[in-house]
């Protein structure tokens, strides 16, 4: 399905270091990128109560990851999904009377504008389940070849027990792993199957929901294989780095790692199957809690936006914190970058009156932006180091220079950051 318009990254001079992330198989701070190319799944939103604002800051966080990739001479092959067709989606339709794919497409038209409007890099492919039921289904009836699929009442189950390395990188204790497939959209309790972690990889045709022709029978497809198959389409059997939030952990991305072992080999010369990273961010919470669909206590981009927020303070304010932190959204984050971008402008707007030395790097100069990239509202021109006196960007305002994406603790400005600051000159060191 089309992305969303890129916003022009300015290229900036020199080259940042190498960008190491936190690894939740290993627990290791690592580099994040095997090669020239860094290639990284995403697990994207289900278009229903998108994009909320926990959305956003894991999609910016990936912006970063992505920008810092590229300033240190990556190229990058970028792929996401869109979940339009599972449960909750079908059961946010059906409460509302709406046809689901009229509120999919509904919701996606919102997340590309809000993604957009905060500079989130698109993906190179977003890829909804629904166009890719084709590649979906030859996962599966791979899975089916190499024995690791049974049924149950019509439905196929993934068998756990075909994949030896299963749990590996949650490293999680058994009955955590159970309780968190029931609260994950598992179903660990019901009767017949052989293991209760065995996750569903096709659902028979259900009255009234929808289905589509397979060679399991008319049926739709887990959640679990709908990543694996759509990542290992298009990035291939190994990958850098799959992402996602914290809740992705289990049951998500180890069911869907495991599937890919099972189909591309658990070991081997080049490691198991999948990814050879897996980062996942912190949970945003209001007021404590966890933002969630479920819960309902959710604060939208595009209703912050709509209020008059800039959107370059909405990404400053989630850049503040550490990406891995579960931390709070609150009006007094929002407040305070709003004001350090005004400082931020306001320098850079002092710096631009300042002629630099012959062939310093300049910001507004052989730097193009589009027309509308970004919003702001501070102007500043043309101007070398982008940092107001005495400020020290957030936590997770830079990426790469030999620290983890996110890391704290950085004296330079943010190259990387993304911030439409109208000043994005490369700080010089030394
Ligand atoms: N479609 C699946 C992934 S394949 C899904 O989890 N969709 S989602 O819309 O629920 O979430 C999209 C992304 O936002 C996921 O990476 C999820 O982990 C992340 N996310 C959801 N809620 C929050 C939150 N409160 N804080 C931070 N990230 C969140
Ligand atoms: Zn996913």
């Amino acid at each position: 399905m089309d992305s969303w318009r890129a916003a022009v990254v300015p290229a900036l001079p020199g080259q940042g270091t190498e960008p190491r992330i936190h690894d939740t198989a290993t627990g290791q701070l690592v580099p994040a990128a095997s090669g020239r190319t860094a290639t990284i799944y995403a697990c994207g939103i289900t278009p229903y109560d998108a994009t909320h604002i926990g959305h956003a800051a894991t999609f910016v966080s990936w912006d970063l990851l992505i920008r810092a990739w590229r300033d240190a001479g990556h190229d990058v092959r970028y792929v996401q999904n869109v979940t339009d067709v599972d449960d909750p989606l079908l059961e946010r339709a059906d409460r509302d009377g709406e046809d689901w794919r009229e509120l999919a497409a509904r919701e996606i038209a919102r997340y590309r504008s809000d993604m957009a409007a905060l500079r989130v890099l698109p993906p190179d492919a977003l890829v909804g389940a629904v166009e890719a039921l084709p590649v979906i289904e030859r996962f599966a009836g791979q899975l089916a070849d190499r024995g690791a699929l049974y049924e149950l009442e019509g439905d196929q189950y993934f068998a756990r027990s075909a994949d030896a390395a299963f749990g590996t990188m949650p490293r999680l204790d058994p009955d955590t792993m159970v309780e968190l497939f029931a609260e994950r959209g598992g179903d660990p309790g019901r009767p017949g199957k052989k293991d209760p972690l065995d996750p569903l990889v096709w659902l028979a045709a259900r009255p009234g929901e929808p289905h589509w022709p397979s060679q399991f029978g008319p049926g739709r497809p887990g959640w679990h294989v709908e990543c694996a198959a759509i990542a290992t389409d298009y990035l291939g059997a190994r990958f850098d780095v799959q992402a996602g939030g914290t809740d992705l952990i289990f049951p998500h991305h180890e069911m869907s790692a495991s599937h890919a072992r099972v189909v591309y080999g658990g070991s081997g010369p080049d490691g198991p199957a999948f990814a050879r990273r897996y980062l996942h961010a912190g949970m945003i919470r209001l007021d404590g809690e966890k933002m969630s669909k479920s819960l309902g206590n959710l604060v939208f981009v595009s209703a912050l936006l709509a209020q008059g927020a800039d959107p370059m303070a909405v990404r400053l304010a989630l850049l503040a914190g550490h990406y891995r932190a579960d931390r709070d959204w609150t009006a007094a984050g929002l407040a305070a970058a709003e004001s350090r971008l005004a400082r931020w402008r306001a320098a850079v707007a002092r710096a631009g009156a300042i002629p630099g030395p012959p062939g310093s790097a300049r910001v507004g100069r052989g730097t193009p932006r589009s027309p509308r990239s970004g919003g702001g509202r501070g102007r500043a021109g043309a101007g070398g180091r982008a940092r107001a006196a005495g400020e020290r960007p957030g936590h997770a305002g830079c990426a790469g220079r030999g620290r983890s994406v996110g890391g704290g603790n950085h004296r330079h400005s943010h190259p990387a950051s993304g911030l439409d600051g109208r000043g994005g000159a490369r700080p010089r060191h030394g």
